[in-house]
Parts: structure tokens; C-alpha cells; sequence
């Protein structure tokens, strides 16, 4: 038995595990006690990623579909036939016809995120689809015109500040995200007890509001009505920096007023928070800025998945800009990172495109349109539409919104390419699917990461284990692929020619020649570690670099200095304020607001089908529901509910919680494993899928970046009809 070194590439938190390995065999993982910031700490999913790594549903060599079942077949066939259907499909159509579904694990391996946009840009498609207009193309959308860049995201200074407000996360569970947060609780706790506060605003009293920080309940969707309130009481107090404005930001004076007409007293009635919290809170911001400690604001998910994610992620961080917090200790940093990724992206023409999308007219976000519009853009007639579709470490069935409609679109397809390690629910409608290695058979680097991490660190993995029987990793499958349509990766030839001499050789200095050759090649453009270095410290290597003063470093835009007001987001922001608070108004009173909700056993829909993630047998996914709520429905814990609207209807077994605040439910997302024949355990537990009841199509969509509006979808809830899990959408 031999014990290596690597780490967990699920989430940001990126702990540090030892493996043990018998054989070639992966038999444990544990948490490893010497990593640099994890120090012995990994959750759940970390451990139980070895049940990932064996399961015998894992796939092993490419296949084809063949009617109603699959064959396996070599690689050779696989590439080559894949190559001449895109070709011929780029023959008789445009390069639009081929499109792209980038999935979440893809952003947690540098040589896959790489290799994706070296393929899709080769190939010189506009329609790249991802996970991110469900989770977070708002902040991307918002960082690129405030600083320049996509990649250029502020993060709560967690280890100094003396006041964090945190938005719509429960980093207990899902250790948040744009932020490296291994140890959540305990490092949120560390706040309170060198006497900050921690300020906890989401509809739901969550697992880590039970353990610390003071809760407040919102309303869901209504977060920039909050914000709104939050600044006007800033304003009032004297809380504007007006020399930290002057020393790096740009159009203050066209938002000044902005908050004026929204006291806490207008909008308690719709946010749910009265004006005396929010007076407590800005007072705690205030005192925690004033003191020298820092504060900020921080959002996830919850927000950005709402109904104005992008103008309420805008507005966070104008006020953690304009109170001076903003690359300040115990402020919001502007982390160093390990290379300067904004300005490498954008030599490599990554996440630079200004193209809008066909349907709906949404800008491209890291090069991306919102998968809201995938399904009409497939069935659409027109010149851009989309005829064959690769998906890349994803599941957009079960993510994305409107499952029927997407199945519907999906089976429309000339050609699906699935890349995954398993036959996933959208694996099930491919043509073709390529096995992909785990992350324990790959070398990596978590550069992602890097820049959201307020103790810069840097660590190196070689593969743990040989790859399982055909299993390839992407980069290797993207070069293959991209030979096989005869595109130049990145659309460039001199990049493609340099590729393929590092290819033939495997030894030219600067040009990688596989998977671990880009890591490292990466790391050589680094002045701050060394490979040799990185090498002799499997444990991660802690960089000695300063977490303040790097704004004007990384800062992108024009005029060198942060955008508080840019165009594109102020243009009629005053109106569409206004229009929006009066929209909540109109809202129906028998009416409950749905939002999603995760949970430690499981991530996002792909870690179901592991025994060890159902805890006490669980079979079904279940609704959270206050139980005033409940009782008004003649409902009570452990019934079955029909939750309805007019995208669809779900069935699912309740729990009654004054957790939930009064007027909303939760469910969580990912489930729905009915037809999964490709993952036997998921099956057997198949839960429903919540994003049945969300709307697809581009009226639809937020309006800034086309995120789907996954959090406060209005449903009703009444006793369920039958006795089976999942129905068909209405
Ligand atoms: N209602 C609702 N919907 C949501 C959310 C929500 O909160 N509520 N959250 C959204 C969010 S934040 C996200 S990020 C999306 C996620 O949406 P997706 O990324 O579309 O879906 P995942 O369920 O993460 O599927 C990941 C797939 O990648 C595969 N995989 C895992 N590791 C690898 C690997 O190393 N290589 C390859 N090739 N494949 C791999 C897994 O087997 C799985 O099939 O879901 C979104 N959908
Ligand atoms: N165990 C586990 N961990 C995960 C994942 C997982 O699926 N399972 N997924 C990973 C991924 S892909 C991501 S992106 C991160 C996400 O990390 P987080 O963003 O922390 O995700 P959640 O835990 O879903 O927290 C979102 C919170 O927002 C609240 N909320 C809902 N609507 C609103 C609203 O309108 N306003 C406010 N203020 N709050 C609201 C919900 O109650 C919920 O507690 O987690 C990652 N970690
Ligand atoms: S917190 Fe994230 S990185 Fe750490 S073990 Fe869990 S899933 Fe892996
Ligand atoms: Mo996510």
C-alpha cells in the first residue's frame, strides 16, 4: 500500500487528500493533515470521491449509440467519425452549427478549461453554452465591466475582516463559491470571536446560520431592494469614502443618488427587512470600516440565481468600493493568484468575445451565451442555429431549466458528443460518449482557485493512479477532436503548429506536449513558485505575496480605474428599479416561492450515485416548507406534495421546518434520476427534478446576462394526486 499526495478538485475549497493506493487501486482517501490551508480538513464528498473513482458504472471506452442501446468502440473510430459529421455539418451549415455546453467540474481542472475554448474557438463557433447561467455569469458579467475582466473578482477578506454580510450561501454545506474556503466554519467563527460580526441574509435559517453569525430572513429575489437600503443608510450616516473614490474608481457621481428614494422603511414590506435590522447592520458595517478592521459584502448563488442577480451583484460591490473597503485589509481583495489569469485570458483571446446572442439579444459572458436560449437555439431555424452539441462535464438535462424542452431539442440534434466520466441523464440522447478520467488520473494545478484564495497558495499533482481502461483526459480528447475537424486550436495556426511539434517530439522547451506539460508550462509563466519547488511540497506550497494593493495591478478597464457606473448596467437602471419593485408588489397571494437548497451528499446532479451519499436509505429529494404554510395546505411532514406552475408539476414527499421563512419552499436540485439507466444507484434513488418548474426562453431569462431564474419561481403547493415520484411536466 502506498499513500500519495494530491487534492480534491469537486469544489473551490480544493482540500488537500492523501490517496492510498494498492495495485494500481485506489482503496481511500483521507484528509491530508499537511496540506497549507486545508490542514487535515476535507468534507464528505472529498472522502467518498474514491466510491466516484471505482464505481463500476464509470465508462471505459467510447460509445456509439446503436438504436436504443450503445456499443463500445476504439478511439480511432469514435474521433475520426465525430470529425467527419463536424465537418460536414460545417460544410453544408456555418461554424454556429456546432455548439458547446461547458459543465461545472470543467472550471475545476486547468487543462480541460483550457483545451474546451482551444477546440470551441477553433472551430470558431459563437454558441458556447455553460453551467454559468445558473450560477454565477452575473458576477462575471458585472466584474468584466466594473474592472475589466471576468476574472478579476473582489473576495471577503475572511481571515481580518470585523464584518462580513453574506448573501444567499450557506458555506457550511457548500463551502460558497468565488471564494477559496476550505474549514468554513470554522474560519467564519474566527470572526466572532476576535469580536467582528457575521451577518447571515438568505429565506432560509440554514445549517450554518444554526452555528453561527446573526440570521436574517429575506424574501427571495429581492436582495437589491435590501442593497438599495443598505446604501441609502450608509449615505445617511456619513459613510462614503470619498478619498478612496477619488484615489481608484470612476463614475461615482452618476449613482449618487441612486439610493436616495429607497429607505429601508420602503422596502421592509417587500424584502422582509425591517428598517431597524437594516440600520443594525449598516451600523456594523460602518463601525467595522471605521475601527480599521474591514467589512464587506459577499453574495452567492442565492443572488446571483434570482431575478436581478447582476444589479444586485453591481451594487455590492459599488458599496464595498465607495465605503473604502475595497482592496483593504479585512476589506474585499483583489487576490494576487498565482499568474495574472485576467491578462493571460485575454492574450489568449478567453472570455474576450462581444458577440450578443441570437435569441434574446444577451451579451457573451466568458464567451458564452445563457443556456436559457440552448433549446430554441436548437430548434430555430436561421443560420446560427445550432446542429450538433458537445457537452463537456455536464448534465444540462438535469441543471438547466425546462427539462422537457431541452430533452425535446437535444433529440432534434444532428450530432451529441457527451465527454463525462459516467452515462449521465444527457449522456442517455448522445451519439457518442468519451470516457474521461477522474481527477485522481490526472496531473493538475487548482489556478482557478488561485484567484479567489485570500492565503495565496500554490500546489502541483501528478496523476495518482493510470487512467481506467480507455479513459482519456479532455486535453488529450480536444486535440484529437480538433485534428480530426481540422481547426487550429484557439483558431490559431501558429499556437496549432507549435502543438503538434511539442506533440511529435515531446520535447520543445515552453510547449506542452499533453495534460501535465500545460500545468506545467503554466507554472513556468509563474515568478512566484517553481516546478522543482512544487514538487519537493505535495502539500501545497503557501506564496508569500501581499493580498492588498494588487487592484491597480490586475484593473483592465479603460480608464485604469474601477467602473462604478458602466453604461451598460446604468442605461435605465432608475425605471427598471422601479418597474421591478412594483412587479413584487402584483405578487399572488396563494402563490409560494420555490428556491434550491444543497445539501453534504450530494453535488449539483453527480454524486447521487454513490451508496454513501444516501444517508438512512434517502430515495427522494424533499421539499422544505414552514409549517403555517403546510397546515394552510392540509399538509404535514411526510406527505406528498403536488408543487405546480405553468413550466411544469413535481410530486414530492414534505418536511415541516420554521427554518423556512413564511412564503417560501426549497428543494433541492439535481435529482431526478428516473431514466438514468447509466447510473444504477442514482436510479434507485431518483428524487424529482426541481428545474422542471423552471422557465426557459429568452423572455424569461434576467435581463443583463440571461440568468435562469432558479430562486423565487412562484408555484403552488397542494396535496399530491398519486403515489409515484416524478410526473410528467404539465
Ligand atoms: N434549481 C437549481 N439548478 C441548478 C443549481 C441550483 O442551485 N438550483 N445550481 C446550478 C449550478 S451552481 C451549477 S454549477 C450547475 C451544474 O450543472 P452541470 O455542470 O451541467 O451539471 P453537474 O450536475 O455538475 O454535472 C457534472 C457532470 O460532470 C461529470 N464529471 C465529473 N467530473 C468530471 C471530469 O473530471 N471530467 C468530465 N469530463 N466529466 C466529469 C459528472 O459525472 C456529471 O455528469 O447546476 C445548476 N443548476
Ligand atoms: N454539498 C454541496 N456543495 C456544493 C455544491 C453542491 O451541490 N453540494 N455545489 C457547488 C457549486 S456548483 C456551487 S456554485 C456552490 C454554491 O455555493 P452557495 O452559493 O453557498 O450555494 P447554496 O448552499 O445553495 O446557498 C445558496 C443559499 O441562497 C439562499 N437563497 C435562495 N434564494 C435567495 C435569495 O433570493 N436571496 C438570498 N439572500 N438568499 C437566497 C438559499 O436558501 C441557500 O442557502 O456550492 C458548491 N458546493
Ligand atoms: S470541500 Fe470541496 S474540495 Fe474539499 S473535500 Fe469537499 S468537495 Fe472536495
Ligand atoms: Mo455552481
Amino acid at each position: 500500500m502506498a499513500t500519495t499526495t494530491s487534492f480534491c478538485r469537486i469544489c473551490e475549497a480544493a482540500c488537500g487528500i492523501k490517496v492510498e493506493v494498492e495495485a494500481g487501486r485506489v482503496k481511500a482517501i483521507a484528509p491530508d493533515p499537511d496540506h497549507v490551508i486545508s490542514r487535515g480538513y476535507t468534507c464528505i464528498k472529498g472522502i467518498r470521491y474514491a466510491d466516484v473513482h471505482n464505481s463500476p458504472d464509470r465508462l471505459q471506452t467510447p460509445l456509439r449509440r446503436n438504436g436504443n442501446t450503445f456499443e463500445p468502440i476504439s478511439w480511432e473510430r469514435a474521433i475520426a467519425d465525430i470529425g467527419a459529421r463536424v465537418k460536414q455539418l460545417m460544410g453544408q451549415h456555418t461554424r454556429d452549427a456546432i455548439g458547446l455546453y461547458i459543465g461545472n467540474p470543467a472550471a475545476f481542472s486547468l487543462p480541460h478549461s483550457l483545451a474546451l475554448y482551444g477546440f470551441i474557438h477553433g472551430i470558431g463557433s459563437r454558441n458556447i453554452y455553460s453551467s454559468g447561467s445558473q450560477d454565477c455569469n452575473n458576477k462575471l458579467f458585472v466584474a468584466r465591466h466594473m474592472y475589466g475582466a471576468s476574472a478579476i473578482q473582489p473576495i471577503p477578506d475572511i481571515g481580518n475582516t470585523d464584518c462580513l454580510i453574506c448573501l444567499g450561501s450557506n458555506p457550511a454545506v457548500s463551502h460558497a463559491s468565488f471564494i477559496h474556503l476550505p474549514r468554513p466554519i470554522e474560519q467564519l467563527r474566527a470572526i466572532e470571536k476576535r469580536g467582528g460580526k457575521v451577518w447571515l441574509v438568505n429565506p432560509r435559517r440554514t445549517e450554518t446560520a444554526r452555528v453561527l453569525g446573526d440570521h436574517v430572513f429575506i424574501r427571495p429575489g429581492t436582495d437589491v431592494f435590501f442593497l438599495l437600503s443598505f446604501l441609502h443608510r450608509i449615505q445617511q450616516t456619513g459613510g462614503i469614502d470619498r478619498a478612496a473614490i477619488e484615489r481608484h474608481c470612476h463614475g461615482w457621481d452618476d449613482i449618487e443618488n441612486l439610493a436616495n428614494t429607497w429607505p429601508a422603511t420602503r422596502t421592509a414590506p417587500v424584502t422582509g427587512i425591517d428598517e431597524k435590522t437594516v440600520h443594525a447592520m449598516a451600523a456594523d458595517f460602518m463601525r467595522a470600516t471605521r475601527s480599521g478592521g474591514g467589512a464587506s459584502l459577499y453574495c452567492s448563488t442565492g443572488v446571483n440565481q434570482g431575478a436581478h442577480g447582476t444589479l444586485a451583484f453591481w451594487l455590492l460591490n459599488v458599496i464595498n468600493a465607495v465605503t473604502g473597503n475595497l482592496d483593504r485589509k479585512g476589506g474585499a481583495l483583489v487576490s494576487p493568484g498565482l499568474v495574472d489569469l485576467p491578462r493571460m485570458m485575454r492574450r489568449l483571446g478567453v472570455g474576450t468575445s462581444e458577440q450578443r446572442s441570437r435569441l434574446g439579444d444577451f451579451p457573451a459572458v466568458m464567451d458564452t451565451f445563457p443556456a436559457g436560449v440552448l433549446a430554441d437555439e436548437i430548434t430555430t431555424p436561421g443560420p446560427r442555429q445550432v446542429r450538433a452539441m458537445f457537452v463537456s462535464a455536464g448534465n444540462p438535462l438535469l441543471s438547466c431549466p425546462d427539462e422537457s424542452k431541452l430533452t425535446q431539442a437535444f433529440a432534434k440534434l444532428d450530432l451529441l458528443v457527451c465527454i463525462d466520466m459516467f452515462r449521465n441523464e444527457t449522456g442517455n440522447l448522445a451519439d457518442y460518449i468519451l470516457p474521461a478520467t477522474s481527477f485522481l488520473e490526472r496531473a493538475d494545478l487548482p489556478l482557478s482557485v488561485h484567484g479567489f484564495a485570500t492565503e495565496p497558495f500554490a500546489q502541483y499533482t501528478e496523476p495518482v493512479v493510470p487512467a481506467l481502461g480507455q479513459a482519456r483526459d479532455e486535453w488529450w480528447i480536444y486535440r484529437q477532436l480538433a485534428r480530426a475537424c481540422g481547426v487550429p486550436f484557439f483558431g490559431r495556426r501558429s499556437v496549432e503548429m507549435a502543438l503538434r511539434a511539442g506533440e511529435a517530439l515531446h520535447w520543445v522547451p515552453g510547449v506542452p506536449a499533453d495534460a501535465a506539460g500545460i500545468v506545467q508550462t503554466v507554472v513556468g509563466l509563474s515568478r512566484h513558485v517553481s516546478m522543482a519547488k512544487l514538487r519537493r511540497h505535495p502539500s501545497g506550497v503557501k506564496l508569500d505575496l501581499p493580498t492588498t494593493g494588487n487592484l491597480h495591478k490586475r484593473l483592465l478597464t479603460q480608464t485604469g480605474r474601477v467602473e462604478l457606473a458602466p453604461a451598460t448596467l446604468v442605461a435605465n437602471v432608475y425605471t427598471d428599479l422601479e418597474q421591478a419593485f412594483r412587479r413584487f408588489g402584483e405578487h399572488s397571494a396563494g402563490n409560494l416561492l420555490l428556491i434550491s437548497r444543497r445539501d453534504r451528499h450530494g453535488h449539483n446532479s453527480w454524486l447521487h450515485n454513490i451508496r454513501a451519499m444516501h444517508p438512512r436509505g434517502r430515495t427522494s429529494n424533499q421539499l422544505l416548507i414552514h409549517p403555517h404554510d403546510a397546515a394552510a395546505r392540509k399538509l404535514e411532514t411526510g406527505d406528498r406534495a403536488r408543487i405546480e406552475n405553468e413550466v411544469g408539476a413535481l410530486e414530492v414527499p414534505i418536511h415541516c421546518t420554521e427554518d423556512m421563512m413564511p412564503g417560501t419552499v426549497a428543494l433541492q436540485h439535481g435529482w431526478g434520476h428516473d431514466r438514468a439507466d447509466g447510473l444504477r444507484v442514482a436510479r434507485e434513488a431518483a428524487g424529482v427534478n426541481v428545474n422542471r418548474l423552471a422557465a426557459g426562453g429568452a423572455e424569461q431569462l434576467e435581463r443583463h446576462t440571461g440568468m435562469v431564474k432558479l430562486n423565487g419561481i412562484a408555484v403552488t403547493i397542494k396535496p399530491a394526486q398519486t403515489e409515484t415520484a416524478a410526473l410528467e411536466p404539465a
